[in-house]
């Protein structure tokens, strides 16, 4: 939708056009300006990102598992390589996190998780990944790793089918969970009893990188997959009305059983959202013509909004031909009188 209420749009057609006029099109055109400087309130989509470093984990992972000062901490049989932070090697029983050391109180975010999971078996082996946002850090447990009864939200990249005979659902699975303390995730069944919402993700032994997103803006969770290689986010779960608290912590955390695999984390990149606003100097209040035109339609969706453009900008170019064919019949009847 920004590109269809841009400014070229706007900037061109208004200069180009105005002038030229008659003064019916002039009318439409007025129409159409609105509609358009209506697109620009809708700030939905005016975010802007700005990458948070003390939330964030890239190579070279400088001092992560060395330096106490480090902003990320390693637990159990996490490694850090060059290349990636290994959760756990291609190897039975075992675990292994890493976790912020720093809460994160921002209001709307979005977690880019770049990870690899690969390993010596054929099919669908474990037992998978989660990424947390949760009140308890560096603890153990069966949870992919982490512990059961966490507070917060995981997000799984589950593996391993443990409930065998649930046949709708392919694996590797991706799903969230969102905990209070009390709530358990049952993991001979999948998560299925908690689950949030979730997708089929083929994620083992890939050649290109493999991205799981996970963003949290007004209360609305959203969790999307580049997976394919194409760079193209394809939808998870998006989910309305999740309450997570602010100043939890960030973490990843993985687990293998009597099957295995590498879990790599080779990047978390977190973003803060924020919605773009300039300055303002004169105080006004957006839309105020239409509201006095009373046209004005509460929660107009972008492709109601889309097709009012649309529609405005055919009935003007429709005007305007109309304006010129007449303007011409005029000055030709004008030119007849004189002459
Ligand atoms: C946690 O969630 C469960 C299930 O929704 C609910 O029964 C329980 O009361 C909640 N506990 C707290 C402390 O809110
Ligand atoms: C988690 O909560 C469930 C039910 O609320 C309880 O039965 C279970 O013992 C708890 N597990 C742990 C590890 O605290
Ligand atoms: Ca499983």
């Amino acid at each position: 939708m920004a590109a269809v209420c841009g400014n070229h749009l706007y900037g061109v057609t208004k200069a180009f056009m105005w002038k030229r006029m008659p003064l019916k099109p002039r009318w439409a055109f007025v129409i159409l300006v609105l509609t358009a400087s209506l697109c620009f309130a809708d700030d939905d989509h005016e975010m802007e990102e700005f990458l948070k470093r003390e939330y964030s984990l890239s190579k070279p992972y400088q001092g992560v598992g060395s330096l106490g000062s480090s902003h990320w901490e390693l637990m159990g049989d996490a490694m850090v390589t060059t290349e990636q932070v290994r959760l756990t090697p291609d190897m039975q029983s075992r675990q292994g996190a890493v976790w912020s050391r720093v809460p994160c109180h921002l209001k709307d975010w979005e977690m880019q998780v770049h990870f690899k999971i690969h390993g010596q078996g054929k099919k669908n082996l474990g037992d998978g990944l989660a990424i947390w946002y949760s009140k308890e850090r560096m603890q153990k447990g069966p949870v992919f790793g982490n512990m059961d009864n966490f507070t917060g939200l995981g997000v799984f990249v589950d593996t391993y089918p443990n409930e065998e005979k649930h046949l709708e659902r392919i694996f590797p699975y991706v799903l969230a969970m969102v905990g209070n303390g009390t709530i358990s995730y049952d993991h001979e069944r999948d998560g299925r009893p908690t689950e949030l919402g979730g997708c089929n993700a083929m994620v083992r032994n890939l050649k290109h990188d493999t991205f799981l997103f996970i963003r949290y803006i007004r209360r609305r969770l959203t969790v999307m997959i580049d997976i394919d290689g194409q760079h193209e986010w394809r939808d998870c779960l998006d989910l309305p009305g999740v309450q997570l608290p602010r100043g939890y912590y960030f973490g990843a955390t993985a687990l293998t059983g009597d099957l295995s695999d590498n879990h790599d984390i080779i990047s978390l990149k977190l973003y803060e959202l924020t919605v773009i606003r300039s300055d303002i100097t004169i105080p006004s209040v957006d839309n105020i013509e239409l509201l006095r035109l009373g046209s004005a339609e509460e929660g107009m969706s972008s492709i109601t909004m889309f097709f009012t453009l649309l529609f405005s900008m055919l009935g003007c170019i429709f005007l305007i031909i109309i304006g010129i064919v007449m303007y011409g019949q005029w000055k030709e009847s004008r030119r007849k009188r004189f002459y």
